[in-house]
C-alpha cells in the first residue's frame, strides 16, 4: 500500500526485501540460573517504563485523533499518522541548508543498530532558535513535554543511499540498552518530516504492515514504536529505501519514556 499524505492516494506496491530482524542476546550455557535471572531482569523494561509508554501512547493517540489536521493512516497493527505541509517550503529550504552545513557520514550507532545506514546525518544545533521553534511545533502537535524529546536530527541520502530495515526503539539484546536506560529510556513515538521532493526512490517502507510512504515536502509522519499496552511493536520495523534519482532530506525526532539527557 502506498500512501501520499498530501492527496491520500494509495496504490499497491510490492516489497522486495523482508524484515531485517536484529540479533538476540545469547546466554552462555552453564551460567547459574540466578545469574541468568539477574541479567534478564537488568535487561528488561521496568514496569514503570511500560506504564509510562502506555500513558504517552494514550495521550498522543487521543490528541492526534481529535486534531482535524491529522490523518490516521489506516493500517492494522501500527499506529501511524500523517500531517500534510506541516513545514512550509521556506522552513524546509532552511532546514536543508542547516543539514548540509553539518552533514557527516551517519554513525552506525545512533540509538539504533543501524548497520545498513549509508546516508549522511546532520546533528543540528540544539540551541538554534529556528530549530527550537520547529521542535516546539512538533511537541505541541503531539502533546508531549519537550523534556522527553531528543534534539531533531537531519538525514541526507544521495542516490544509492538508504537506511535498511530497523527499529527506532531499543531492544534489551542491544549493547547500548543500559546506556540508553540512563538517558531517558525507551523511545516511544517518532516524528519524521520530509523536506523535499525526490525524483525516484527513497520511500519509507513499513515492511511488516505493507505500507510505503513516498517523500512529500513538508509532510510529517508520526508513529508509535510501542503497542497500546506499552511494549515494543514489531510492526514498527521500517526502512528508508534507496534513493534512485535526486537527493532526499528528512528530519527525525524521537521521544523517550522519561526526560531525555
Ligand atoms: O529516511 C527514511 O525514510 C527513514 C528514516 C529513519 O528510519 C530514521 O531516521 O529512523
Amino acid at each position: 500500500m502506498e500512501y501520499f499524505v498530501d492527496c491520500l492516494i494509495k496504490s499497491a506496491v510490492s516489497h522486495q526485501s523482508g524484515p531485517n530482524d536484529l540479533p538476540c542476546t545469547k546466554f552462555r550455557l552453564g551460567a547459574s540460573v540466578d545469574l541468568i535471572m539477574t541479567i534478564f531482569r537488568k535487561k528488561t523494561a521496568s514496569n514503570a517504563e511500560t506504564v509510562a509508554l502506555r500513558k504517552v501512547g494514550e495521550i498522543v493517540r487521543t490528541r492526534l485523533s481529535n486534531d482535524p489536521g491529522v490523518y490516521k493512516i489506516p493500517v492494522e497493527g501500527l499506529e501511524i499518522f500523517g500531517v500534510a505541509q506541516f513545514f512550509t517550503s521556506a522552513e524546509c529550504t532552511r532546514l536543508i541548508e542547516i543539514v548540509d552545513a553539518v552533514a557527516r557520514p551517519s554513525p552506525t550507532y545512533k540509538g539504533t543498530d543501524a548497520t545498513g545506514r549509508t546516508s549522511y546525518t546532520g546533528d543540528v544545533d540544539p540551541d538554534d532558535p529556528f530549530v527550537l521553534m520547529l521542535q516546539r511545533r512538533i511537541d505541541d502537535l503531539m502533546g508531549i513535554d519537550p523534556a522527553f524529546g531528543e534534539t531533531i536530527q537531519g538525514q541526507r541520502y544521495a542516490p544509492g543511499q538508504e537506511f535498511r530495515g530497523h527499529y527506532d526503539h531499543f531492544l534489551p539484546s542491544q549493547h547500548f540498552w543500559e546506556a540508553e536506560q540512563r538517558r531517558g529510556g525507551q523511545r516511544s513515538w517518532t516524528a519524521m518530516a520530509y523536506l523535499n521532493e525526490v525524483e525516484e526512490g527513497g520511500t519509507t517502507d513499513f515492511t511488516r504492515v505493507d505500507l510505503s510512504i513516498p517523500p512529500q515536502p513538508g509532510a510529517l509522519l508520526i508513529w508509535n514504536n510501542m503497542k497500546p499496552d506499552g511494549t515494543p511493536n514489531p510492526n514498527a520495523m521500517h526502512a528508508g529505501m534507496p534513493v534512485v534519482r535526486g537527493t532526499k532530506y528528512v528530519l527525525t525526532k524521537w521521544y523517550r519514556a522519561r526526560p531525555w539527557s
